[in-house]
C-alpha cells in the first residue's frame, strides 16, 4: 500500500447526485410521497445549478439525494448532461476524512482531478471532483464535511 493511500479514509457515500428532466415532479416524489427530510436548497452559482438535498429518516441507513437543477435549461455542467445524456445518476459522492489528502493521491498516481485543489461545495463541504475519463465514466466527488467559518 502506497504512503499517500494511508494519509486518509473513504468513510462512505455522502450523496448521489440526480438530475431529473422534471425537478418539480421529482421533489414531489422524495418529499411528498416518500416523506424524505428536506435538508435544505443551495444554489452554487459558478456551477449555474440549484442543489435540493434529500434525506432518509433512519440514521441506520443515512442515504442523502441531491437533486440537481440548472438555473436556466442547458445552463452548466447539469444542464449539459440533460441535454447529451437525459435524467439520471449524475454523479455519486465518497465522503472522506481528508480531501486534500486524497486530491494529493490521486494526483501523485496519475488520476485526472477536475478540481486539482478542494473548493467549497454547497452544504458547508469541501470537495472536488474526478474527470470521468480516470474512472470508467462515471463523475466521482470527494465531500469533506466541514464547519465553514469564513
Ligand atoms: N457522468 C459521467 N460522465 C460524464 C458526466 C457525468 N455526470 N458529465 C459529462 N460526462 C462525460 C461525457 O459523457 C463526455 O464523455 P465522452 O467524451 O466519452 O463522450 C465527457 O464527460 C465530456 O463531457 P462534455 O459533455 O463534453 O462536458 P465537459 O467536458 O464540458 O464537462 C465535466 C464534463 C465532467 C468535466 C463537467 O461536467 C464537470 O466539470 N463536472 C464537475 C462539476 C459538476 O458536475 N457540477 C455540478 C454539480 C454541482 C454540485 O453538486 O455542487
Amino acid at each position: 500500500m502506497s504512503d499517500s493511500l494511508q494519509k486518509f479514509q473513504i468513510l462512505g457515500v455522502n450523496h448521489i447526485g440526480l438530475a431529473p428532466k422534471d425537478p418539480e415532479r421529482a421533489r414531489w416524489f422524495f418529499q411528498t410521497a416518500l416523506g424524505l427530510q428536506h435538508l435544505g436548497d443551495e444554489a452554487v452559482q459558478e456551477q449555474h445549478v440549484n442543489t435540493q438535498m434529500f434525506a432518509s429518516s433512519s440514521s441506520g441507513f443515512a442515504t442523502r439525494l441531491e437533486v440537481l437543477v440548472p438555473t436556466t435549461p442547458g445552463a452548466g455542467a447539469v444542464g449539459k448532461f440533460l441535454d447529451k445524456k437525459g435524467s439520471g445518476i449524475h454523479h455519486v459522492a465518497l465522503a472522506v476524512d481528508d480531501v486534500a489528502a486524497v486530491v494529493q493521491h490521486l494526483k501523485t498516481i496519475g488520476v485526472k482531478l477536475i478540481d486539482e485543489q478542494p473548493r467549497w461545495g454547497a452544504h458547508q463541504t469541501l470537495i472536488a471532483f474526478v474527470h470521468p475519463e480516470s474512472t470508467g465514466g462515471l463523475l466521482v466527488e470527494l465531500v469533506q464535511e466541514t464547519a465553514k467559518t469564513s
